[in-house]
């Protein structure tokens, strides 16, 4: 199965139950144009006036978002919005190895210095993700590298930011756990075929050795409930841990799929960010999104509202447990990457672009509008301890 259909099978299974508790799902009327007569919920008071990064830094705490760099250079809107908002941004795709070492040995940073650049012009911190990927690389690099190859582009390009007044942290793997007991070899600690768990510490011991002023994460998605990847993410996060090397962060993606029929295990989540706490690896929230699948609601208007109290209900959460990052996997609906024709979920939307429209994960809409959800953020900082 190609990787983004088994991405979006598992994904689906992490979802929020409280939506059948939403009162206001079931109570309101729907009026001819689609808006209710729905009870705002508490969320709605909140000052979207402030910017997020504003908000969140009153708590001490981070809202970002992941950034691209041609739409950053074309679009002055949402470069300002991006500028106004975030105190952290990844870069979606630009230290990705197939960007920075396309051919063996040879480096390009032309992309990934301009996110550098806009984020030293604006005060915002950058995130680099990622060094180790089983997608996002050129073809002629096989999955796991070799330790060598892995060596030439740590070297490469964690050397090239080791001076960086703005690159803070990395991911330095990222999703390496499986998506199910089938397609591991290894049980215990479940990592995708042909990777060892020696390899991954000597990643994490390379990186040491290159640059450790900086934050080092894991970071997978699948992971926010009890689940066997979780399971198996939190088995490896331990043995890092007690191999010795530096490893300070566990990145929690969270690319969210809620509908009115699945449960969320809040219980299981708790415990997921207890045991990290315990650990004394942080968590944090790296490319959060949230996708309402079937059934759907009937208008736009309740699917925002669900989409909110899905934000609120899973920050709420988060912050209770300690979290202090939580960078969103783009800021608009106008460029979310599950309305990308290589990554539009399959069951209900792919064959059925009337519906593509109901694709809206993000806090600000297609005309960078702040949407309920972007209030839902607002809040959950606000109401932060
Ligand atoms: O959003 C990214 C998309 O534009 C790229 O085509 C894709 C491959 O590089 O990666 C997407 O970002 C992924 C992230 O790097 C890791 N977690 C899942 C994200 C969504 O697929």
């Amino acid at each position: 199965m190609p990787y983004r259909r088994k991405f979006l099978k598992r994904a689906g299974y992490t979802t929020l139950s409280a939506l059948l508790t939403m009162g206001f799902l079931q109570k309101d009327k729907q009026k001819e144009d689609g808006s209710t007569n729905a009870a705002p919920a508490n969320y709605l008071s909140a000052n979207v006036n402030s910017p997020l990064r504003q908000l969140a830094a009153a708590k001490g705490k981070r809202y970002g978002a992941a950034v691209s760099t041609d739409i950053l250079l074309k679009e002055k809107d949402y470069a300002d919005l991006i500028a106004r908002e975030c105190s952290i941004v990844t870069p979606n795709g630009e230290l990705k190895w197939n960007a920075t070492e396309p051919q063996p040995g040879k480096f390009t940073f032309e992309s990934a210095d301009a996110i550098a650049g806009f984020c030293q012009k604006h005060n915002i911190e950058l995130h680099g993700h990622t060094l180790f990927w089983h997608m996002g690389k050129p073809d002629w690099l096989p999955y796991p590298p070799t330790l060598k190859m892995l060596e030439r582009h740590v070297t490469g390009v964690m050397g090239h930011y080791r001076n960086s007044p703005v690159l803070k942290s990395w991911d330095i793997a990222n999703e390496i756990i499986a998506d199910s007991e089938k397609e591991t070899d290894n049980p215990t600690y479940g990592l995708r075929k042909g990777v060892k768990r020696e390899l991954i510490r000597d990643l994490f011991l390379l990186a040491a050795s290159v640059d450790s002023s900086k934050k080092f994460y894991l970071n997978d998605f699948g992971i926010e409930g009890a689940t066997w990847k979780s399971e198996r993410f939190l088995k490896m996060v331990e043995y890092l841990k007690n191999s010795g090397v530096k490893i300070d962060g566990a990145g929690i993606q969270s690319h969210l799929w809620f509908s009115t029929a699945y449960g969320f295990d809040e219980k299981g989540f708790n415990s997921v960010l207890k045991r990290l706490n315990d650990l004394e690896v942080k968590p944090l929230i790296t490319e959060l999104d949230i996708i309402i699948d079937t059934p759907l609601p009937d208008s736009i208007k309740k699917l925002d509202q669900m989409v909110a109290d899905s934000y609120k209900r899973y920050l709420d959460l988060c912050f209770a447990a300690g979290v202090d990052t939580v960078i969103t996997w783009g800021i608009t609906d106008r460029h979310t990457w599950i309305r990308h024709p290589d990554w539009i979920p399959g069951k209900t939307f792919r064959n059925n672009p009337s519906l593509w429209k109901f694709l809206r994960p993000l806090p600000f809409d297609e005309n960078l509008q702040p949407k309920l959800a972007c209030n839902a953020i607002a809040k959950a900082f606000q109401q932060a301890t």
